[in-house]
C-alpha cells in the first residue's frame, strides 16, 4: 500500500510577504507530501525592508505541539526548520526532535540568519552559534554564503569565490553538521549564481550553476529550501534535489521579474506549481 510522507516545517508565519510557512506549506502539499506545522511566531509582515511589523511570540507553544503529536504517536518523514527568533528556541527545536523524530526522519535545517553579508537585526550577535548547535543535530543543512561565514564564525567575503575557497568553506560546514550540505549564492563569476552540495554518502562536491537574474527577491531562500525538501522527500539525489531546487527558484523569479511587483512581496511561485509538480515527476494525474 502507497503511504504518503509526512513533514513538520517548523516556522514563522509572515502573514504578508510570502516566506517561511507561506511557502513551505503550498509547495510541500504541492509535492504530496502532508505537511504539518509548527509557528514559531506569527508577524504582519516579514522582517526585510518593512517597517513596524507586529510580532507574536510562540516560543511557549512550540514543545507543547510537539509533546501532543507524540501522544497521538505521529511518525514525520521529515522535519524542516527555517527562521527561528530567538536563541531558545533552537534550544527548544532539540527537544521537539527528540519528541517526534525517529532515527529515519530527516532533519533539515535551514539556518535563516542574513543576507548579502548581513546578520538580520531581529538578531543578536549571539544567535549564530546557537544556530550552529542545531545544525549539529541535521542530517541537511541549507546556509547561503552569509550564513556559512556567520556559523564558521568568519567575516563575511563578497563573491565572486574560487573553487577552492568554496571547497573549502564546504569541508568546514561539514565539521560542524553531520549530513549532507547545500551551499547556496555560489558564484564563481558575475553571471551565474547557484549551489554547491556536498555529499557525505560519497564525498563528492559538485557544483549547480545557472544564469543569474538581476535584483534582490525576498523569499528566494525558502522557495529553494522548500523544493531541496521535496526532491529529497521524492528520492532525488542531493545534486539532483539541489538543481531541481535552482531550476524551480530561477523559474520563480523570472516569473516575478514580468509581473514588476515589489521585491519585498515575494517570489511568484505559485505560478508554476504544475511545472513543480512535473518536474518532482508528479505526472501520475
Ligand atoms: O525568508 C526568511 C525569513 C523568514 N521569516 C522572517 C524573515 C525572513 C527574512 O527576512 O524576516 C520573519
Amino acid at each position: 500500500m502507497e503511504r504518503q510522507k509526512r513533514v513538520a516545517a517548523i516556522h514563522d508565519i509572515s502573514c504578508f510577504g510570502k516566506c517561511s510557512l507561506t511557502v513551505a506549506l503550498p509547495m510541500l502539499s504541492a509535492a504530496g507530501l502532508e505537511t504539518c506545522c509548527i509557528p514559531t511566531a506569527v508577524l504582519s509582515t516579514h522582517t526585510g525592508g518593512f517597517s513596524g511589523y507586529t510580532y507574536r511570540d510562540l516560543t511557549g507553544d512550540i514543545l507543547p505541539v510537539a509533546n501532543h503529536w507524540k501522544s497521538l504517536n505521529l511518525q514525520f518523514d521529515a522535519v524542516y526548520t527555517g527562521f527561528l527568533g530567538s536563541e531558545e528556541q533552537t534550544e527548544i527545536i532539540w527537544r521537539v526532535i527528540d519528541e517526534i523524530a525517529t532515527e529515519d526522519t530527516l532533519i533539515m535545517v535551514d539556518p535563516v540568519m542574513g543576507d548579502d553579508g548581513v546578520l538580520y537585526p531581529v538578531f543578536s550577535s549571539s544567535f549564530p552559534a546557537a544556530m550552529k548547535k542545531l545544525c549539529n543535530r541535521a542530517d541537511v543543512i541549507v546556509p547561503n554564503m552569509t550564513e556559512a561565514f556567520l556559523l564558521l564564525d568568519e567575516p563575511y567575503r563578497h563573491g565572486p569565490y574560487t573553487e577552492t575557497e568554496i571547497n573549502d568553506i564546504l569541508d568546514r560546514l561539514a565539521d560542524i553538521c553531520p549530513g549532507q550540505i547545500v551551499l547556496t549564492g555560489v558564484h564563481f563569476d558575475e553571471n551565474s549564481l547557484g549551489a554547491a552540495t556536498l555529499d557525505r554518502k560519497t564525498g563528492k562536491k559538485e557544483f549547480v550553476l545557472r544564469d543569474r537574474v538581476d535584483g534582490f527577491y525576498h523569499g528566494t531562500g525558502d522557495v529553494y529550501a522548500a523544493t531541496l525538501l521535496s526532491a529529497l522527500m521524492r528520492g532525488f539525489s542531493l545534486h539532483d534535489a539541489a538543481a531541481t531546487a535552482a531550476d524551480y527558484t530561477v523559474l520563480s523569479i523570472v516569473t516575478t521579474k514580468k509581473m514588476d511587483k515589489d521585491l519585498r512581496y515575494g517570489v511568484n511561485f505559485e505560478q508554476n506549481l504544475p511545472t513543480l509538480m512535473r518536474m518532482l515527476g508528479r505526472n501520475e494525474g
